[in-house]
C-alpha cells in the first residue's frame, strides 16, 4: 500500500508542467530531473559482470534479493527531503515507476534470481540535447530496468514534439559476452592482479562480442562525449555511441588506478565549464590528459573521502564523495558528511548544498547516480575546439 501511494504521489509531480527535453552537459543550470526511487530495491543476483564489481570482502557477497525494508523506508525519507531541496532551487523532479525487482529476471538465453531497482537512472539513460537514449546495460540483473522509465519517457515524448526517444540495441548477454574466468576466486581478492588487468585494458566484458554500455560511463561536455571503457562499457559500445551521435566527438577514457571500473562519475567529475575534479587514486592517463590541457581545462584532485568504508550492503566505493550534482554555476549538491569535499568546493568558489544521503548509497550510488537530467539551460557548446591530440576511438578489426 505504501509503495503504490508513494508512487502515485511521485508521478503527479511529473504532470505539473509540460516537458522540454534539453541537456548537453553536466553543469549548465538544471531545471528538470528524474530522481530514482528505492522501492523494491534489491541486492542483484550475481552475473559475470557484477561478480567482478562486488569487492571480495563486501557484505553483499553471497547474498541477493530484496533489501531490508528499514533501508528502503529510510531511503524514501531521504529522497523526499532531497526532492524538496531540488524543488526549492526551482527544479522539477520526476520519479520512475518501480517494478518488482525481487522477481526472477529472464531472457531466452539466461535467467537470474532477481533484479536491481530503479534508484539510479544515471546508469540506464542519458539526455543528449533533445534526445533521451537508453543504454544497453551489462548486468543481467539490470536488463529490464529500462521499463521503469517508460511511463516518464512516453509522457515526455507526447509533451515535447521535438523530443527524440532512442534505445540502444538490447544485448544478448550470453556467457560469450564476458571473458570466462576473468578473475578466479583467488584473483578477485588480489589487488595487484586486478590493477595489472585494468592497466592493460583487460576488462571482464569482451570488446567486440556486442556493444555494451551503461549511460553512467559517459561524461557529457557539449560537443564532446568522454566515455569510460571498463567492466560496464566495452569498445564496441563506445564505437556505437560515436556512430549514433555523428555530430559529437567521442573519446574513450580508462583509468588504470580503478580496480572496479564501472561508471565515470566517481572518477572524473566536471564542476563547471573548464574545471574537472579527478579521483587521485584513478588519475587520467597522460595521453588522455592532453585534450583537456590543450583546451584550457583545469583538473583538480578530489580530497580524501570522509569515510574509510562504504555503508552496509553497498558495492560502490568511498569515492561516492565525488558523486555530486551540479545545480548551476554556483551550487553543487554534496553528501552532508563529506566536509573535506565541501571545503574544497568552497575554495574553488562554489557554494556546496549539503544533503543527508549516505543511507541511500547502497541502492546504487549518490546524487549523480540517483538522477538523470531532462532539462538544463543552454545549447551544445564546443569546449574542445583544439582536437590536435585527440586519441581516436577503437574500431573493429578482423
Ligand atoms: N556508480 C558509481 C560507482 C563508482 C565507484 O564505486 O567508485
Amino acid at each position: 500500500m505504501l509503495r503504490r501511494a508513494g508512487l502515485r504521489s511521485f508521478s503527479t509531480q511529473a504532470q505539473a508542467k509540460k516537458t522540454v527535453v534539453n541537456s548537453w552537459d553536466e553543469f549548465s543550470p538544471l531545471k528538470h530531473i528524474i530522481l530514482g526511487v528505492p522501492h523494491n530495491g534489491s541486492i542483484p543476483a550475481v552475473c559475470p559482470a557484477s561478480n567482478c564489481k562486488i569487492p571480495h570482502d563486501s557484505d553483499m557477497r553471497g547474498i541477493h534479493g530484496r533489501r531490508p525494508q528499514h533501508s528502503i523506508d529510510r531511503a524514501l525519507e531521504l529522497r523526499e527531503k532531497f526532492a524538496e531541496k531540488l524543488r526549492s532551487h526551482g527544479i522539477r523532479v520526476d520519479a520512475p515507476t518501480a517494478q518488482d525487482y525481487t522477481k526472477r529476471q529472464a531472457s531466452p538465453m539466461w535467467d537470474v534470481d532477481n533484479g536491481f531497482g530503479c534508484a539510479v537512472p544515471r546508469d540506464t539513460l542519458m539526455t543528449i540535447g533533445n534526445e533521451i537514449l537508453f543504454s544497453t546495460m551489462s548486468f543481467r540483473s539490470r536488463w529490464w530496468e529500462y521499463l521503469s522509465y517508460r511511463d516518464l519517457v512516453l509522457q515526455y515524448w507526447k509533451e515535447d514534439p521535438n523530443m527524440k526517444w532512442e534505445e540502444a540495441p538490447k544485448p544478448r548477454l550470453y556467457d560469450d559476452s564476458y571473458k570466462p574466468n576473468y578473475l578466479d576466486e583467488h584473483d578477485l581478492a588480489d589487488e595487484a592482479v586486478r590493477l595489472e588487468k585494468v592497466q592493460n585494458r583487460d576488462f571482464v566484458t569482451k570488446d567486440w562480442h556486442e556493444p555494451l554500455f551503461d549511460a553512467a560511463d559517459c561524461l557529457r561536455l557539449g560537443k564532446d562525449l568522454f566515455v569510460q571503457n571498463g567492466f560496464t562499457t566495452n569498445q564496441a559500445g563506445i564505437n556505437w555511441i560515436q556512430r549514433h551521435f555523428p555530430d559529437h566527438r567521442v573519446h574513450a577514457l580508462d583509468f588504470p588506478g580503478d580496480q572496479y571500473p564501472i561508471h565515470i562519475d566517481c572518477t572524473l567529475v566536471p564542476l563547471k565549464a573548464g574545471l574537472l575534479m579527478s579521483n587521485p587514486n584513478r588519475p587520467v592517463r597522460p595521453e588522455h590528459k592532453k585534450i583537456f590541457e590543450d583546451n584550457g581545462w583545469q583538473i583538480v584532485d578530489a580530497p580524501k573521502p570522509a569515510w574509510d568504508s562504504p555503508p552496509p550492503l553497498c558495492y560502490s566505493s568511498v569515492w561516492l564523495s565525488m558523486n555530486t550534482l551540479v545545480l548551476d554555476e554556483k551550487h553543487i549538491v554534496c553528501e552532508a558528511s563529506e566536509l573535506p569535499l565541501q571545503e574544497s568546493l568552497k575554495q574553488l568558489g562554489f557554494e556546496p548544498v549539503p544533503v543527508d544521503w549516505r543511507d541511500c548509497y547502497a541502492f546504487g550510488g549518490s546524487f549523480h547516480c540517483w538522477t538523470a537530467d531532462v532539462y538544463r539551460e543552454g545549447g551544445c557548446n564546443d569546449y574542445f575546439p583544439n582536437q590536435e591530440n585527440r586519441v581516436p576511438i577503437a574500431t573493429y578489426k578482423e
